[in-house]
């Protein structure tokens, strides 16, 4: 992954044929090298319709999905495996590059108590197996932590580390994402230095959610352990702002976080794009 892109929550969070219509051409005006598509339910995917409308575009594409409760790798390691199997097929057929995001678990998976050493066996088990897959498809696996009310397993850039230097897979890579970072690392160039070796990707999101610039993240600090690290992996806008019910509950988004898509678009992203710039990231 390279370039700067963003999540297609923008547009849609249901990529059946409708969704991929409105969103390329829409994500293509607004000079995207690249969209995240959100693989929630494979069964609605097109992927020829979707691949050829990439192509028409000149629009790469990134997969992400956080895993449904009956297939967390904790708890459901097969289950997790077949499901990682199955979104990496699709990607692959839309010819994305990587899957990633919670693919270790669910976005909102927590136990009530710390993480368990069969927890982690059981994650690590589903993660080799599916990096694994993604080896033979040829396309790349990412693994995004997030914050420690989303996720009890892996809320830090070191956690990250640790468990893909346990796995021992050099295909599986650490995505990072601001918003997290903004409330697990205590300062993000660390979260930024301790995932290096392993960083080919990165979620640009304000600390609200909203629009980029307008909160309290310190994007110079961002865009400056970037460009210390010589980073060249993807950067992606990611603000929550057209939330079906389901995702709102396991984001714990209970109001508009930005006044208008048009805000985001037109504010938020050139505002990303020119600190990327300044920095010699893009
Ligand atoms: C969830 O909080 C998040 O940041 C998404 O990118 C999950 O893939
Ligand atoms: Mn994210």
């Amino acid at each position: 992954m390279q370039g700067f892109g963003v999540h297609t929550s923008m547009w849609t969070m249901h990529w059946d044929r409708d969704g991929a219509e409105v969103t390329i051409p829409a994500a293509a005006r607004y000079g995207m090298d690249f969209i995240e598509i959100a693989l929630l339910d494979t069964s609605v995917v097109d992927t020829a319709h979707t691949r050829s409308l990439l192509e028409k575009h000149d629009l790469r594409a990134v997969c992400s999905l956080g895993l449904p409760k009956e297939n967390w790798c904790s708890v459901n390691p097969e289950g997790a495996i077949a499901h990682l199997k199955d979104a990496m097929d699709t990607a692959k057929a839309m010819g994305a590059e990587a899957l990633s995001g919670v693919t270790f678990g669910g976005i909102g998976e927590r136990t009530g108590l710390p993480p368990t050493q069969p927890e982690y066996d059981n994650v690590a088990r589903a993660l080799e197996a599916a990096a694994g897959h993604a080896r033979r498809l040829g396309i790349g696996f990412g693994i995004e932590p997030v914050n420690r009310y989303e996720n009890h397993l892996i809320n830090t850039a070191w956690q990250a580390r640790d468990m893909i230097e346990r796995i021992g897979a050099d295909n599986i890579f650490i995505h990072l994402d601001t918003y997290h970072m903004n409330i697990e690392e205590k300062g993000i160039a660390n979260g930024i230095l301790d995932a290096r070796d392993h960083l080919r990707y990165i979620h640009l999101s304000e600390s609200d959610r909203g629009t980029p610039g307008e909160g309290c993240c310190d994007w110079d600090a961002v865009f400056g352990a970037l460009a210390a690290i010589g980073y060249k992996g993807g950067m992606a806008m990611e603000s929550f702002i057209n939330m079906p019910p389901q995702l709102a509950y396991g984001l714990s988004v209970w109001r508009p976080v930005a006044n208008s898509f048009e805000e985001v678009m037109d504010r938020g992203l050139p505002f990303l794009r020119n600190k990327a710039r300044q920095y010699r990231l893009i």
